[in-house]
């Protein structure tokens, strides 16, 4: 996208001040973001985020629909806490025809939201401070929308987060075989193989008493909270796609999948992939703080195999994309999912070995 095309797609928006530059920003793998700038008159210069919805995934008005409820909902939340709304929760920007979302005349979905300033994003495991703060931000987040009717969400990806389907589409990509590459990863395939065990575990007890159905957010990695960089504090939690019923389980093992790895998500230096006790701890202390006492027995007790079972479903996810010929995730080169793969079973076998320990943090924590 060049600035010309940039301009003409902010010029259907609600903005204050005069378009200056567009430029890429962040690094989500599923949507194309840019910071946009604006200068105005006696005032500084603002920026905005714009994004292109990537529509192969989403279905833009029932996306946008359940971004609105809930960012309405948050917002009132926020305000009865005596926090400020604009900068705790996404502000969706209108276009001029005050709908949500514009669509180009090739077919692309926009959206604009409030560039919410001074903050960070980490790509892997931070300082314990961070963790400690990402869980309490994700388990109070859990809380405020605990009081949100589900039904008026649409279900925007159906089985986002069922183990057992991702596994069976898993080995059809094995078999089909695509686009030539299995044969490239057959240590990858191997192991997701050896470890179908852990498809089941969560979704057979899920919406039954011991793991109910909650609203939950679905894609809690460290990169979709906007944290202060002075304190640590976390100050917003963005990308609010996947928000659909689920349970607390993928919640907190997304986090941990991501936060509590000692190096980035694509690292190719597997001997930096560790699983990290303290940010594990850390994230378990915040987390529990904010939401433990609306967990159930079994869902405490699950917390520790959350995280190896969100690992097991990413890392076959990225392989399954790799299987498939790179459809859905970002990639900068061919084997980028592949690495990602073998990054995330690196961090699951660490996990395995430590689960026990796990378990003790947990236990230690709850009290
Ligand atoms: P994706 O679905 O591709 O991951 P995100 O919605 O997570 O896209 O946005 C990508 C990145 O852009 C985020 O990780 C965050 O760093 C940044 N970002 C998103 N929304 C905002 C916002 N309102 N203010 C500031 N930064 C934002
Ligand atoms: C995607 O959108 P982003 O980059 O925050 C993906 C998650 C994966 C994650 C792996 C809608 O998250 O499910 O866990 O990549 N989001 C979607 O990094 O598929
Ligand atoms: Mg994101």
């Amino acid at each position: 996208m060049n600035n010309e095309e940039i301009a003409a797609i902010v010029e259907q928006f609600q903005l204050d001040g005069e378009f200056i530059y567009g430029e890429s920003y962040g690094c989500g793998h599923i949507n194309d973001t840019y910071a946009v700038y604006f200068r105005r008159e006696s005032e500084p210069p603002i920026r905005y985020i714009l994004q292109r919805i990537n529509t192969a995934i989403f279905e833009p008005v029932g996306l946008m629909h359940n971004i609105s409820l809930v960012t309405d909902f948050l917002r009132k939340q926020i305000v009865k806490e005596g926090g400020d709304p604009d900068r705790e929760t996404l502000r969706i920007l209108p276009t001029k025809d005050d709908a949500s979302f514009y669509k180009d005349a090739d077919g692309n979905c926009w959206r604009m939201y409030k560039f919410i300033e001074n903050t960070v994003t980490y790509q892997s495991a931070a300082t314990a401070v961070v963790s400690r703060n990402a869980g309490k931000a994700f388990g109070h987040f859990q809380k405020q929308l605990s009081g949100f009717d589900a039904s008026q969400l649409v279900e925007i990806i159906p089985d986002f987060h069922n183990t057992r389907k991702r596994f069976e589409t898993f080995k059809k990509a094995v078999e089909e075989d695509a686009v030539g590459r299995v044969a490239s990863a057959k240590d990858a395939i191997d192991f997701v193989l050896a470890r179908e065990k852990y498809c089941d575990t969560v979704i057979r007890e899920l919406g039954s008493d011991t793991i109910p159905l909650r609203v939950t957010h679905n894609d809690t990695k460290l990169n979709n909270i906007l944290m202060d960089p002075e304190t640590g504090d976390s100050v917003c939690i963005v990308d609010l796609d996947t928000i659909m019923p689920g349970s607390v389980l993928y919640d907190f093992g997304d986090s941990n999948r991501f936060g509590s790895n000692t190096a980035v998500e694509d690292e190719t230096d597997l001997s930096k992939v560790t699983f990290s006790l303290e940010m594990f701890g850390a994230y378990t202390e915040g987390f529990l703080e904010a939401a433990g006492d609306a967990l159930t027995e079994r869902e405490i007790e699950l917390l520790p195999f959350s995280c190896i079972q969100m690992t097991y479903e990413c890392g076959m996810r990225f392989l399954t994309d790799y299987l498939q010929g790179d459809t859905y995730f970002k990639v900068s080169h061919d084997t980028h999912n592949l690495e990602r793969a073998r990054n995330q079973f690196k961090l699951i076998e660490d996990m395995e070995s430590k689960l026990d320990k796990m378990s003790a943090i947990v236990q230690k924590a709850k009290k």
